[in-house]
């Protein structure tokens, strides 16, 4: 059976686990605590050099990290339903997609770790803070777990991070909904699962009067259908907040 080192509201590993409830895939569950930074440990670390989940621990041992790249090779390896079109440029459209989605990460980073992650991070002695940066492999993260811990975000750059949500994702999925239910089309596909967790937490806390009917009526019947979908119960997408 697959392991899934995951965390029940991190947005990547939310990805994975609706590609693996669309599959029918079973998954034993492995919990990583991100304010525990287990994420960083050694064993951790040399299994996905990143330091970030979710991972995949593939039947034969072999491991896979990225959740983009482990939705596909799923894809792949489990033919029905398909999630991806059978067009090839369709396909490579796909992938630009989900790594344009990958690059708004940050704004996501903004208002998520604001809640539990602040919570632990900002009761962090400076010598403990600094030890724990040590171990934080990309420079970009190591800002991040600082602001959270220190400095956050202020009104100003939540309001830049919202925007930049705004015209990055849901203007964009706006356009292209216009051809199709579906970002691609008439096929739900990997591109749809990589906005699903941007999307439920914009439709929550971060922009909820963009997610409206007369702001983004696409959008907006989009989320719908996802929510219907009974993979989306199935992988566990509550809400971000409370305990
Ligand atoms: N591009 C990666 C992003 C993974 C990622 O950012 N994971 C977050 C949780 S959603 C994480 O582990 N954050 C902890 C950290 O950066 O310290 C993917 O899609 O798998």
């Amino acid at each position: 059976m697959y392991v899934l080192y995951h965390g029940w509201r991190s947005s990547a590993s939310r990805r994975v686990r609706l590609c693996l409830a669309e599959k029918g895939l079973a998954f034993e569950s492995r919990i990583i605590d991100l304010t525990k930074m287990e994420h960083h440990s050694p064993a951790f670390l040399k299994l996905n050099p990143n330091g970030v989940i979710p991972l995949l621990i593939l039947e034969d041992g072999r491991s896979l990290y990225e959740s983009g790249t482990i939705c596909e090779y799923l894809d792949e390896t489990h033919r029905d339903p398909p999630l991806r079109p059978d067009d090839a440029f369709q396909r490579a459209e796909m992938r630009n997609w989900i790594r344009h989605v990958d690059g708004l990460i940050g704004n996501l980073i903004i208002f998520n770790w604001a809640h539990s992650m602040a919570k632990v991070a900002t009761q962090w002695s400076d010598a403990e803070l600094a030890e724990k940066l040590k171990n934080v492999p990309s420079k970009e993260r190591r800002e991040a777990w600082l602001r959270t811990a220190r400095k956050p975000y202020t009104d100003e750059e939540r309001q830049e991070a919202r925007d930049k949500l705004r015209i990055g994702l849901l203007d964009r999925m706006e356009a292209m909904l216009a051809e199709g239910t579906w970002l691609l089309g008439a096929r739900y596909s990997i591109a749809d699962i990589a906005a699903v967790p941007f999307i439920k937490r914009i439709d929550e806390e971060i922009s909820p009067d963009e997610m409206t009917a007369a702001r983004h009526p696409r959008v907006h019947a989009w989320w719908q259908a996802i929510q219907a979908r009974p993979a989306f119960a199935v992988a566990n997408i509550g809400p971000f907040t409370g305990s």
